[in-house]
């Protein structure tokens, strides 16, 4: 599969580091076809080049709009090699094939980072740069095509492994590379023209390497103020962008937005291991259970946060049943959403004509890699999924007294649901679910705290002799900075911890929970969340 290059095509409007590689290239007997500024370029270093136009018999016309549209270059390009043919219209129409393509692409985005007339855009839209480009990369398997100054070592690197020629796989990687390349090309052209024909949402179109299609305007933002789309990921994970709705209004941006919260939250629990339903407010849990059942679950984990709960998000990760939906429409509830959902529960949704209903088909794979995206000004920031799962066998434990059976049990469900909180996170569990939960405060000692209060004022509210924090376990999703925060966790009941571990002060940490008997874990990775 190695391609020895005995014909090289060098179009670029980056010059840089062009004369040290047609050098290279001269050095190795490679015949060097170069277009107008590039050929220019190359013979005042003194490298022999032979004009594209000479190649062509036709001059570069229309302001070099029309240099390289030519079947003798484009034949070149994406004659089979190996298939008689094509060797034949080669010869018949004195074609010589081209095996290696340097192009770089008239610099279109650069215009739209500076000051440029809608003229000087235009005029920088490279049409016969892509059109080689792509036309190389499709005949990968006899031609070589970098689209990036960057990769010039990384291909004097494979000539001098082959002997001057390419391998398959080398050139496979590239063509990916090239078309990765024309389609961002694209983009931009398009997000740009997007704007100049007044599209109402153009900048999300920005999304492009990562979004593939806009599903939908929806009636507005975070905020009435704000307009919002939602777009379609490339890739497919189950989830409330794909899910069928079932019934009732249409979903809103924060809907959209707690309920992907809830739905990821519940796909962490096995269903067939255990029930497991989320109830979600602002995209941070105000109740988590599992359970024998759905039902089961979700008295479970209503009972944590009553009040938060009104006008929440429920998850399930089961197939709701007819029991469990006839307990959900108890009180006023935005949006259900479930792999599936039995015909009989449907109809008792169906009495709140409101309620949303989505049904997702399967529970995505909480290990499953997938990026996140977020835009902060003037960028976006992207990142791998939190796919962090607890490995029970890495924990290590570092107090004298070891978590008993029953509180390993709550520590693994607190863990993984104060991965799904926003940070500072501080969830306390007891007995399969949550008994309070402290989110997105700026001190992780105000996070015990809250949670513990809101433990409190459920306990009151539901004439419980004491909160449900009493004789909990607690996870925290970062270390403890100070033994402050695990101090108010002991002082809210908690008998047991699991943490990151790691702070310079862990022998401070650990010695104030081996003073109160309390047990603790570390598990060496942390679930940031913000
Ligand atoms: O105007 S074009 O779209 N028409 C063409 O036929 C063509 N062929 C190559 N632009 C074309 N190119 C581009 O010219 C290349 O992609 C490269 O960016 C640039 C190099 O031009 P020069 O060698 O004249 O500096």
């Amino acid at each position: 599969d190695i391609v020895k290059i005995g014909r090289a095509l060098i179009s670029v409007s980056d010059k840089a580091r062009l004369v040290d590689l047609g050098k290279a290239l001269t050095a190795r007997d490679v015949e060097i076809l170069s277009t107008g500024g590039t050929a220019a370029a190359l013979a005042e270093a003194g490298v022999p080049v032979m004009d594209v136009a000479q190649v062509t018999a036709f001059p570069e016309m229309m302001d070099g709009r029309v240099k390289t549209l030519h079947p003798r270059i484009h034949g070149g390009l994406l004659a089979i090699r190996a298939d008689p043919s094509h060797q034949a219209a080669m010869l018949v129409n004195g074609i010589a094939p081209i095996d290696l393509l340097i192009v770089n692409l008239y610099p279109f985005e650069a215009t739209l980072r500076r000051t440029a007339s809608f003229e000087d855009r235009i005029e920088n839209i490279d049409v016969g740069g892509p059109a080689m480009v792509r036309g190389a990369a499709k005949n990968h398997e006899d031609v070589a095509v970098i689209v990036d100054v960057a990769d010039y070592d990384e291909l004097l690197a494979e000539l001098e492994r082959h002997d001057g020629g390419t391998g398959l796989a080398f050139r496979r990687r590239l063509a990916q590379k090239a078309y990765a390349r024309t389609a961002a090309y694209d983009a931009a052209i398009s997000n740009w023209l997007a704007g100049e024909v007044g599209e109402t949402t153009p900048k999300w179109r920005a999304f492009g390497g990562v979004l593939h299609e806009r599903f939908g305007a929806l009636r507005y933002g975070e905020n009435p103020h704000q307009s919002a789309a939602l777009y379609l990921a490339a890739e497919t994970r189950p989830g409330v962008a794909t899910a069928r709705q079932v019934q009732g209004k249409a979903l809103s941006y924060n809907n959209i937005n707690d309920t992907d919260a809830a739905y990821e939250l519940v796909a962490e629990f096995d269903p067939a291991k255990t029930a497991a339903v989320a109830i979600i407010k602002h995209a941070n849990p105000c109740g988590v259970a599992v359970g024998e059942t759905l039902l089961e679950a979700y008295e479970k984990a209503l009972a944590c946060d009553p009040v938060s709960a009104f006008g929440g998000i429920v998850a399930l990760n089961r197939r709701l049943d007819a029991e469990a939906a006839k307990k959900i429409v108890e009180i006023f509830t935005e949006v259900i959403i479930a792999p599936e959902a039995d015909d009989e529960a449907i109809a008792i949704i169906a009495t709140k004509k409101n309620l949303r209903l989505m049904i997702a088909g399967a529970l995505p794979d909480p290990q499953a890699g997938s990026v996140t995206v977020r835009s902060v000004a003037g960028g976006l920031l992207v990142q791998d999924r939190d796919g962090g799962a607890l490995d029970p066998s890495a924990l290590k434990v570092v107090t004298k007294r070891a978590p008993t059976p029953a509180e390993f049990a709550d520590l693994a469900m607190a863990w993984t649901v104060a991965k799904h909180v926003k940070s500072n996170a501080i969830v306390y569990v007891r007995d399969g679910s949550t008994a309070g939960v402290g989110a997105g405060q700026m001190s992780r000692v105000d996070s015990a705290r809250v949670a513990a209060l809101k433990a409190a004022d459920a306990a009151k509210a539901a004439g419980w002799p004491e909160p449900r924090t009493k004789g909990s376990v607690v996870a925290s999703d970062a270390f403890f900075p100070f033994a402050d925060g695990l101090v108010s966790a002991i002082e809210a009941g908690a008998t047991a911890v699991i943490q990151p571990g790691g702070s310079v002060r862990d022998a401070e940490v650990i010695a104030a929970a081996d003073e109160a008997g309390v047990a603790m874990v570390f598990t060496g990775i942390r679930h940031f969340r913000h």
